[in-house]
């Protein structure tokens, strides 16, 4: 009699995979290939349950499909680069490329030991020269084709640390470090075209149908595509020009007012030389202070200020003072609003402060309304007033009119405006892929030529205080020769790249994760991608999906994959968490800084105050209610740990973390190999059964049709929506038949019934717990590994539960029989007893007082 030691059955199998090399594929056009892709980590340190659960629902997918007969691709790798590693190396006197390398090697160890199926020979971190030296090529192929460029446009700068930051780095419009306000500076950077793709990003939204809904909505909103008008404003006195975008043609007769973003070209122009001028150049510049994106613009008042000049509504020719102000945003349409007061909130917030004419185009069908006493902007439907020609009109039908009459005065046309920016890809950072771009004064800006690929990242680099750079004052990496004209004092761009451009292209580059004469090997790629299935954290529902779409449309233009879109299906899956625990003076507190009171209470350690349990939040450093899965591994082993992931919630749901949750997967396994080491010995000659099995007795019948149902549910359970837990419990019910099974009396006809039972049992489980079941399916005699053994088949009509005669009385007497399904329900069987034609006669006219059921026997009907 040996125990469940998970310790020494895990360390014996992970062994054994890798020896046998069992998860290594390479391409075979002769089988169906399945991608099985979960997002890369970043290395930060230490693995924490959101991998662990996210990477366990991968990998049951992975050796399911590896079960039904794909050649399975299922690689991992390290998101590597990124300001994480230069923080922590300032912090801890030590290098980033250090820092991520020590990371990668523990996480590493981590995620073998928790036993998933990687094909490791494929692994790659992205801050190596093989890998981003591919990323470059690709940057010069798109600076080649006008697909990535150059311009000016804002950073959060800090003046006292002489830096920029990151917007991670800005907490309420203050510098992380000093505390003192960032202000928006312009710099010279690169940007990727990913508007041209605008429309067709948009468009695919709808061809994805194995995405969740959610997600392919929030794709849409950011791309944020607009149907509306142009129209264009002559400024009073002037040659000037103002072209405004809107989805309100409309309302066009109540634009009373314009207003212009502080970036506006037309702002110091119109203003200067009128008594407006220094005012309204105080104005820009102290909103030019601001943080200017739209999430941020929400959350200010809204302020403004006049001009000094005027515009003419192409419409009733009505002279509308132009104003500058701070909602409007220079990224956005064209730059310039025209602002309706009476239909849009914000223009009214606007008039009516600074006390600018309402005027009401569109009538609520109820009741007139009057801008002088209204109280908010009417933004719904109704019909047109104030508008001339175009009075009475549903507004539908007016924004249609009203831009066709504009269109034949010249006066605007119909346009698409998009919410979605270009990628800026800067970074004024070290630890990244260097852009490699040459600045000459005389060539201007020169691309690196291709034979000088990779543009190495220097390791000599010693970090400065801040987070700034050390590249722009490394001479020897920033002073450069011209590949141009030869001149010795060019310098190299010195910013890096966006991390997110490396992983927009790592699922591509796993395909041939060597190849050291492309990005990737094109045949590899046509074999293994699309990816089947991907899977990750929601949070990255918008732009690392996004920009991985965007990146295999460029591809795809550059003919160098055949496809647009690079994940076919997506799951997210749901947070980890657990409840938290507080002192009210010490704030969230860890397990251990809590006491048990000798009532029966619990209080803080540090003060004695009792404390409150709060709620279930994801797990996190800050609310100190982190599980280290290397507890768990120690504790209970890598298939408890997967277990309990599993079970506890269907994957895209929040898993609720539970002590006893853990136990009783621990528990369950326990049981599971008791009873395996009691089946054993009894077995142990029975050969596999082949074919179809006929028990001879009434137990062993139903354990045989309870086994191929749960076949069938499971794998229904797997196949339409990955529903783990429930697979989990459908095992168990069939290990709870098969412990009621009085095995003693089992004739030898039958023992293959009771293999055949345990043998399913273990095949549905191993995706979940391979160790266990790798250890239980060698000891049932079985020499290959159990991945290699093909998913259980079921036969439906075996499914079906025997018949059983059900008998029926009235009053107490004897009057029909049927037969019905075993286990029928009460009101199954009441129906047909009542609806019996030979009971028909007995109740006729009668009124039915009561009907008892007694299960899988009888139903009697009192009259
Ligand atoms: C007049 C109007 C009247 C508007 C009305 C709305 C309601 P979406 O739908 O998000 O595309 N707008 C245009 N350019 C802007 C900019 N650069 N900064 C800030 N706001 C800008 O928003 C389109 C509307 O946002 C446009 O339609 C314009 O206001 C404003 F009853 O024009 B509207
Ligand atoms: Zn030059």
């Amino acid at each position: 009699d040996s125990r469940y030691n998970p310790q020494s059955i895990e360390t014996k199998w992970q062994k054994r995979w890798q020896d046998d090399r069992l998860f290594n594929v390479t391409e075979n056009p002769g089988q169906k290939k399945y991608y099985l892709l979960e997002m890369f980590p970043y290395p930060s340190g230490k693995i924490h349950m959101g991998h662990v659960r996210n990477y366990t629902i991968g990998d049951v997918v992975a050796r399911y499909k590896r079960m039904r007969g794909y050649n399975v691709l299922h690689p991992m790798g390290w998101d590597a680069f990124g300001m994480p590693a230069e923080n922590a190396a300032i912090a801890n006197n030590t290098h980033p490329a250090k820092w991520t390398y020590d990371n990668i090697d523990a996480m590493r160890a981590q995620l073998k030991r928790l036993g998933f199926s990687y094909d490791w020979e494929r692994e790659l971190a992205t801050c190596r020269p093989e890998y981003y030296r591919w990323e470059q090529w690709l940057f010069l192929k798109m600076v080649e084709k006008g697909m990535a460029y150059r311009k000016e446009s804002f950073v959060n700068w800090c003046e006292p640390c002489q830096t920029v930051l990151a917007n991670e780095q800005v907490e309420a419009g203050m510098c992380w470090r000093c505390g003192k306000p960032v202000r928006q500076k312009k710099l010279w950077q690169w940007f990727f075209r990913i508007t041209d793709f605008a429309e067709d990003l948009l468009v695919h939204c709808d061809k994805l149908p194995g995405w969740p809904e959610k997600v392919t909505t929030m794709q849409r909103n950011w791309i944020g595509k607009s149907i509306g008008a142009e129209i264009r404003f002559a400024v009073a006195d002037s040659q000037a020009v103002i072209s405004v975008f809107t989805t309100r043609p409309d309302t066009v007769f109540g634009a009373t007012f314009m207003c212009l973003a502080p970036e506006h070209p037309l702002v110091s122009e119109l203003s200067t030389g009128t008594e407006q001028e220094v005012d309204v150049a105080a104005f820009v510049e102290r909103i030019s202070l601001q943080e200017r994106s739209s999430k941020a613009i929400e959350s200010y008042e809204k302020e403004g200020i006049f001009t000094g000049a005027y515009c003419i509504n192409p419409m009733n020719g009505r002279k509308m003072p132009i104003y500058t102000a701070n909602f409007a945003l220079m990224e956005y349409g064209t730059g310039a609003v025209m602002s309706v007061p009476a239909h849009d909130q914000r223009d009214f917030d606007f008039a009516r402060k600074y006390d600018l004419p309402i005027v009401v185009v569109v009538r609520p069908p109820e009741e007139g309304l009057d801008g002088n006493t209204m109280e908010a902007a009417y933004t719904d439907e109704g019909m047109m007033v104030n508008s001339g020609a175009f009075d009475g009109m549903d507004n539908r039908k007016a924004i249609d009119a009203i831009t066709a009459a504009l269109e034949q005065k010249g006066l605007g046309k119909k346009t698409v405006s998009f919410r979605l920016r270009d990628w800026g890809i800067s970074r004024q950072r070290y630890w990244g892929a260097p852009i490699p771009m040459i600045h000459c004064e005389s060539c201007g800006i020169v691309p690196v030529p291709e034979s000088d690929l990779p543009i190495l990242l220097p390791e000599n680099a010693h970090m400065l205080e801040g987070g700034r750079s050390p590249l722009p004052s490394l001479t020897e990496f920033a002073r450069t020769r011209c590949p141009q004209c030869g001149r010795e004092d060019a310098r190299r761009e010195t910013d890096t790249m966006d991390t997110f451009v490396e992983s927009s292209w790592y699922f591509e580059r796993y395909c041939s994760p060597r190849c050291d004469t492309a990005m990737f090997d094109k045949q590899a790629v046509d074999y293994w991608m699309p990816v089947d299935q991907y899977i990750g954290g929601v949070e990255h529902a918008i732009l690392h999906l996004l920009y991985s779409r965007y990146f295999t449309r460029v591809l795809e233009s550059m003919g160098l994959v055949t496809f647009k879109e690079p994940f076919t299906r997506l799951l997210t899956q749901g947070m980890v968490c657990k409840e938290t625990t507080a002192c009210p003076q010490h704030g969230f507190l860890f397990p251990e800084e809590v006491v048990e009171t000798g009532d029966g209470g619990r209080a803080c350690r540090h003060c004695g105050q009792p404390v409150t349990v709060g709620r279930v939040e994801k797990m996190s450093k800050s609310k100190k209610n982190v599980i280290d899965p290397n507890v768990l591994l120690d504790q209970y082993g890598a298939d408890t740990t997967r277990l309990f992931c599993l079970f506890a919630a269907p994957p895209e749901r929040d898993l609720e973390w539970s002590e006893q949750g853990v136990e009783g997967s621990y528990r369950f396994l326990q049981r599971v190999w008791r009873l395996a080491e009691g089946w054993l010995p009894i077995i142990g000659d029975t050969p596999p059964a082949e074919g179809d099995l006929s028990p001879t007795q009434a137990e062993t019948k139903e354990l045989c049709r309870k086994t191929h149902a749960t076949i069938k549910r499971v794998t229904q359970d797997i196949e339409e929506r990955f529903h783990f837990n429930t697979v989990i419990s459908a095992v168990m019910e069939l290990f709870n038949a098969m412990q009621a099974l009085d095995e003693g009396n089992v004739q030898d006809a039958d023992k293959p019934v009771m293999r055949f039972a345990l043998e399913t049992a273990v095949l549905l489980l191993s995706p979940i717990v391979p160790h266990f079941c790798e250890e239980l399916w060698e000891n049932l005699g079985r020499r290959k590994s159990v991945l290699l053994h093909p998913w259980p088949t079921f036969d439906d009509a075996a499914t079906v539960k025997d018949e059983v005669e059900i008998v029926v009385q009235v009053n107490g007497k004897l009057r029909s029989r049927f037969s019905a399904a075993v286990d029928a329900d009460d009101a199954s069987l009441k129906e047909s007893a009542l609806s019996d034609e030979r009971i028909g006669k007995f109740i006729d006219g009668k009124t039915v007082r009561k009907v008892i059921v007694v299960k899988n026997k009888l139903v009697n009907i009192v009259v």
